[in-house]
């Protein structure tokens, strides 16, 4: 994707997942965004958003970041917000282990206190290993932890996944936690 979506896309996730009023526009509660304004915020902004910039970022976006409204006229994000939405998630019974990438600095704390939100409104996490590593190098030198996503359903934990294929859960006990070498 060209640099230009890039930059588009990486401010369409801070409006719609994290500072929305910091650009003068309203999500509903579902977390959707009226396209138009959308544009109009990011041109305030000086991003030069366009209707066919935002169709290009949403089509090829590397993870399938943006969601359209069936009406073609709302926008929102389908994973990853710091903001209360509500996705209208379902809950889904996971596979038997998923996995969250992490960096090294921050295991003895997880050692600890289990997966946390942190700022976030779930704990993500990755169907495959290939994945996580790549979401842990975001923080630092990555380690995969494997998570007993099949023991914490039966145990009652509810998981949801978004629309792109994050998997979703509130925390992750220590116990359920395997961490490598061990
Ligand atoms: C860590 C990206 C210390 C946690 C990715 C993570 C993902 C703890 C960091 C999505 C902890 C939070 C989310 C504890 C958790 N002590 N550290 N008790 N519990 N942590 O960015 O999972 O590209 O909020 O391991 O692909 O890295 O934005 O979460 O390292 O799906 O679409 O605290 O963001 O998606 O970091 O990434 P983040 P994340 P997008």
């Amino acid at each position: 994707m060209d640099t230009q979506l890039i930059r588009f896309g990486k401010f369409m996730s801070l409006v719609l997942r994290h500072r929305p009023e910091r650009y003068g526009l309203t999500l509903d509660q579902h977390g959707w965004a009226q396209i138009d304004d959308l544009i109009a915020a990011a041109n305030r902004a000086g991003v030069p958003l366009t209707h066919a910039s935002l169709q290009g970022v949403v089509a090829r976006n590397d993870k399938q970041r943006f969601a359209i409204s069936e009406d073609g006229l709302a926008i929102r994000a389908r994973q990853g917000h710091s903001i209360a939405v509500d996705l209208e998630l379902v809950p889904l019974a996971p596979p038997a282990q998923l996995f969250h990438g992490t960096a090294e600095r921050f295991l003895d704390s997880i050692r600890r206190q289990g997966l946390l939100r942190r700022s976030r409104q779930h704990v993500h996490l990755s169907f495959d290993v290939a994945t996580a590593i790549k979401v842990g190098r975001r923080h630092g030198q990555p380690v995969v932890l494997t998570v007993e996503s099949g023991a914490m359903h039966r145990d009652g934990y509810l998981f949801y996944r978004s629309e792109n294929g994050v998997w979703l859960v509130d925390c992750v006990p220590v116990a359920y936690l395997v961490f490598p070498g061990l």
